[in-house]
């Protein structure tokens, strides 16, 4: 008699709402850095597919953007498109990622609208360092619970690895049996290429404030391997002023943005790279449709 596990594998959204914590959950999901975060709601613009390979599973993991209740512009109208159609129709296992806090009316109405299907929903309360009180997340914890109804709630905090481990083996557990979708040495479907692109954006997330940030695309135009690789990249916004901020008083603001990202690609690729960052104005981008397409938004 074999004693050997059945190979599980499959897709597992994760989704909520912006700044929950959705991809800082994959990345410590992944125990690698894929998914660009930071402090600013509305980080996430793509789905982002990372792979998880073990010995008896591949968890697929789809990164999410932030599930806004109304979309102002095309962008956001593109960002809930992809987050409702990762979690309706992509997935086995569902993980709705929520702030350890009270439960609000319009997030439970928004989370309520994902759960479809007989698929399992798993929740992850995160956040759970920043609550001193134990008593307090038990409680929060049992509203959502008694509101949603999923398989299991999860308390963790995704920054810290604390829950993360045992929520995957729940994850894994609740996979149906099924071959490897991808290759196990991949780890995701996208191309250096892209992967630039979010971190750059992340780094511009990281230097800039307020509308800037958001107003911000990145496109790779030339990507050279070879000691070092040679990257120029364009970044796109939607007026003038916002061109002035990106390069700054003499060019200081994008000296400092091309230098970051410099550093972090080379951590990212494991190899030298020389970066060149341009600024172009593409009036209001978020609002045209030929540009969003451009931009590779669904
Ligand atoms: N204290 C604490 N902060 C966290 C935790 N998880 C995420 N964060 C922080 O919350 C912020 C948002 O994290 P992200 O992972 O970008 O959130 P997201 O849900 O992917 O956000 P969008 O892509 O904008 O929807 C970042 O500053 C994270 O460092 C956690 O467990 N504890
Ligand atoms: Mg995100």
């Amino acid at each position: 008699m074999s004693l050997s596990l059945p190979f599980r594998a499959g897709f597992v959204a994760i989704v909520g709402r912006p700044n929950a914590g959705k991809s800082t959950l994959l990345n410590a999901l992944l125990r690698q850095k894929l998914s660009i975060v930071s402090p600013v709601a509305q980080t996430t613009r793509h789905k982002i597919l990372g792979i998880l390979n073990g010995k008896d599973h591949q968890v697929c993991f789809l990164d999410t953007p932030g599930l806004l209740d109304a979309a102002k512009d095309g962008l956001q109208a593109a960002l809930i498109r992809t987050a409702r159609i990762a979690s309706r129709d992509d997935c086995d296992v569902l993980v709705l990622v929520v702030d350890a806090h009270a439960p609000g009316e319009a997030e439970l109405a928004a989370l309520q609208g994902l759960i479809r299907g007989g698929r399992p929903v798993l929740l992850a309360m995160n956040k759970s360092d920043l609550v001193a009180n134990k008593s307090d997340l038990k409680a929060w914890a049992k509203a959502y619970d008694d509101a949603l109804r999923p398989a299991e709630v999860h308390v963790i905090s995704a920054l810290h690895r604390h829950g993360v481990d045992h929520l995957l083996q729940t994850i894994v557990e609740r996979l149906p049996e099924s071959p490897a979708y991808y290759d196990t040495d991949q780890v995701s479907d996208r191309w250096e290429r892209f992967f630039a692109e979010e971190i750059i954006r992340e780094r511009i997330f990281e230097q800039y404030y307020e509308e800037v940030p958001h107003a911000c695309a990145v496109q790779i135009e030339d990507f050279k391997e070879g000691g070092p690789d040679r990257i120029s990249a364009i970044v796109f916004v939607e007026r003038e002023p916002q061109k002035g901020i990106l390069i700054g008083t003499k060019g200081a603001s994008i000296r400092e943005l091309t230098k970051a990202s410099e550093k972090a690609l080379r951590e990212f690729l494991g190899r030298g790279v020389a970066l060149e960052l341009r600024v172009k104005v593409k009036p209001n981008w978020r609002r045209d449709p030929r540009a969003l397409k451009q931009f590779g938004y669904q």
